[in-house]
């Protein structure tokens, strides 16, 4: 390249940078009818997250908004999230939070700026750990959906003959998130009333929502627990019970004496029923991350352009996806 070109290319570059600056600065100012929102979420690397924040953009392709995908994986970036957001003129935003007690924090923010919010999937909560009824919400209904994981591994075990005895649980637990404990209560109460022992029940406490983390939370409770011919493993999502069948294989149990079942329905579980062997991973409860993705943003966008306050609370529900029917369940929830 000449030393011309290279200096017309700064130039121009110098040139468009400021005129982006002072289009930006005057979509914050003016009144300007362009609704643009952010969708910002707790791990933007993971399937359930990439396909809904897909289904937001596209959402805003189909009704005319424009829509900005960022990750919050700490409080620090999302509030820097949020200040970008602002800087490129967003009347509000959709959140995951990495951390459900950033809530009061985060509507510090936003209010500052104006922006509109809602959550998804994750809800903020006050010091005293109640929910922050006041930011409209949606989510899975997470009692119910633990309770279809519960009863889902129950009538597995049933089939394979197992006797309860000489079975154990592995509950990968992720006591500070709400939705999290919903689950796994509920799985629990599931299999309860379906007669499993609750002594053979075994904690995994994870440090997040991932699979790495859950497999580093399983291993020691399958080493200390050696004496049970069988395993089942239920969490919050399937990244954490992936992460439990995992250390199961490096445990060297066998994939028949395990039955593994999240929740999700995700590209995480498609990968795992794509492989030639079934692996201990059963089945997940599929949710409908595409539905989540465009409610919340079609929600947030209406509230904007038409003053319409989204619901203050949207529950929804799941279907049980195995090796045997997933591509109809991924199709019928629209993955
Ligand atoms: C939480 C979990 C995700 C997903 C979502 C609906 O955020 O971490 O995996 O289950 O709820």
């Amino acid at each position: 390249m000449s030393i011309t070109t290279t200096l017309s290319t700064t130039f121009t570059r110098l040139a468009l940078g400021s005129a982006i600056m002072l289009a930006s600065l005057g979509s914050v100012h003016a009144q300007d009818d362009d609704v643009k929102i952010g969708f910002i979420v707790k791990k933007p690397e993971q399937a359930w997250f990439i396909n809904e924040q897909q289904a937001a953009t596209e959402a805003g392709e189909e009704l005319g908004f424009e829509v900005v995908r960022l990750g919050g994986e700490d409080g620090q970036e999302v509030l820097s999230a949020i200040d970008n957001l602002y800087a490129q003129g967003a009347q509000g935003f959709v959140i995951c939070p990495p951390d459900v007690r950033l809530g009061p924090a985060i509507m510090n923010r936003a209010r500052q700026y104006g922006m509109k919010v809602m959550t998804v999937d994750d809800q903020f909560v006050i010091a005293s750990g109640e929910p922050m009824e006041d930011v409209p919400h949606l989510g899975m209904s997470g009692t119910k959906i633990g309770r279809q994981v519960g009863d889902a591994i129950a009538a597995e075990m049933d089939a394979r003959g197992w006797n309860p005895e000489d079975v154990a649980a592995l509950r990968i637990t992720n006591n500070e998130l709400p939705t999290a404990v919903e689950r796994t209560d509920g799985a629990t109460a599931a299999l309860l009333e379906a007669g499993f022992p609750e002594g053979n029940i075994f904690d995994a406490p994870q440090q997040n929502s991932d699979t790495a983390s859950a497999f580093s939370a399983a291993s020691p409770v399958l080493s200390q627990n050696g004496d049970y011919e069988h395993w089942i493993i239920y969490a919050l999502n399937e990244e954490s019970v992936l992460g439990g069948v995992r250390a199961t294989e490096q445990y060297g149990l066998a994939p028949e004496d395990v039955i593994g079942v999240g929740i999700n329905g995700s590209g995480a579980a498609f990968a795992e029923f794509s492989r030639d062997n079934p692996t201990g991973f059963h089945g997940t409860v599929a949710v409908s991350s595409t539905m989540h993705g465009r409610q919340t943003a079609e929600d947030l966008y209406r509230w904007i352009a038409e003053d319409k306050m989204p619901p203050a609370n949207t529950e929804t529900s799941g279907v049980l996806m195995t090796r045997e029917n997933w591509q109809d369940v991924r199709e019928q929830l629209g993955l």
